[in-house]
């Protein structure tokens, strides 16, 4: 599978970085003639406030849709896309949340340009994924190594952020965080079906955070104090997972909750549990989790005006 880098896609640029130069920090540091010690401090601190971010904005586009996990069912998107289409027209960006369906056979590579398809059909511009942990991680990391810490283009409206993406939509943050664990990794070949590199790191979470709060949080794992529904699943272990399972799931999550906590942001949407459910925590924290294909759940569209959320259903 050849991953396409054409960054040359009209009104999208996912080049432009900006952050403030180190020049520009220089000068703001050097204006009122502190010591050296001062200047170091500052300069530190004025670049850990300016993380990398993307802006991504399109011209008048005033809201998103948001879909869970997809993989690679060529049959939902045929239906899920149009309908988006039908109850919002206008929308342009579909923010996936992983379990996309990225895998090396040609299956994999005819999904991306099924979503193509629907897109180009619906007027809509680009699918940016969060990766899950049903991702082909080989791949994916390979694709990163070229260009770290941008998004990698698969197809023409298919784009996948690495872990700690931090982008802008009309002047709202976002950042990505995907991977999860696999709990039936015990039955699936490394390298084959399942990839350690799923697993968010405590790296991951440093990098992710160093650059604080975020508005809007994209995961594919679940948080420890999510909606009703993924607490409900973490309580009562359903399918019997193991203890290892359990642990390994555990580790993620904790992860995923940590990054969650430090960048605190007003909306956290994740896939993974393939379960509808969403939560305003007593801090106002909002949590959605979506359903996968064929769920309830799937599709929802967030505002960039006030954050506001719809469920969008469909039959
Ligand atoms: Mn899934």
């Amino acid at each position: 599978m050849h991953l396409i880098v054409d960054l040359a896609v009209p009104g999208i640029d996912f080049t432009s970085r900006r952050t403030t130069s180190v020049a520009a920090i220089d000068r703001v540091a050097n204006v009122d003639g502190g010591s050296e010690l001062e200047f170091l401090l500052r300069h530190k601190q004025v670049t850990q406030q300016q993380p990398l971010s993307f802006d991504l904005t399109l011209p008048g586009e005033e809201r998103v849709a948001v879909a869970g996990d997809w993989h690679g069912s060529f049959s939902w998107v045929q239906k899920a896309i149009p309908a988006l289409h039908r109850m919002a027209p206008e929308v342009r960006t579909i923010l996936q949340l992983g379990d996309f369906g990225i895998w090396r056979e040609r299956a994999g590579k005819g999904f991306s340009n099924a979503v193509d398809y629907w897109c180009r059909v619906t007027g809509i511009d680009r699918v940016l994924v969060t990766p899950g942990n049903h991702e082909d991680w080989d791949l994916l990391d390979a694709a990163f190594e070229t260009q770290p810490g941008e998004a990698v283009q698969l197809s023409k409206t298919v784009w996948v952020l690495p872990r700690g993406y931090r982008f802008e939509l009309a002047g709202r943050s976002f950042m990505s965080f995907g991977g999860a664990a696999s709990l039936d990794f015990a039955h699936r070949v490394v390298g084959k079906s399942w990839w350690p590199a799923e697993l968010p790191t405590e790296d991951d979470v440093g990098r992710a955070v160093a650059g604080g709060s975020t508005e809007v949080l994209l995961t594919h794992e679940t948080v420890n104090g999510g909606a009703a529904e993924t607490e409900q699943i973490l309580s009562s272990n359903p399918f019997g997972w193991s203890m290892e399972a359990l642990a390994y799931a555990a580790e993620s999550r904790a992860h995923v909750t940590g990054v969650w906590d430090a960048v605190s942001p007003a909306v956290l949407a994740h896939g993974h549990f393939h379960v509808k459910g969403e939560i305003e925590r007593p801090d106002g924290r909002r949590v959605y989790s979506l359903g996968a294909d064929n769920d309830l759940g799937n599709l929802a569209l967030l505002s960039l005006d006030d954050l506001s959320w719809t469920w969008i259903e469909f039959s």
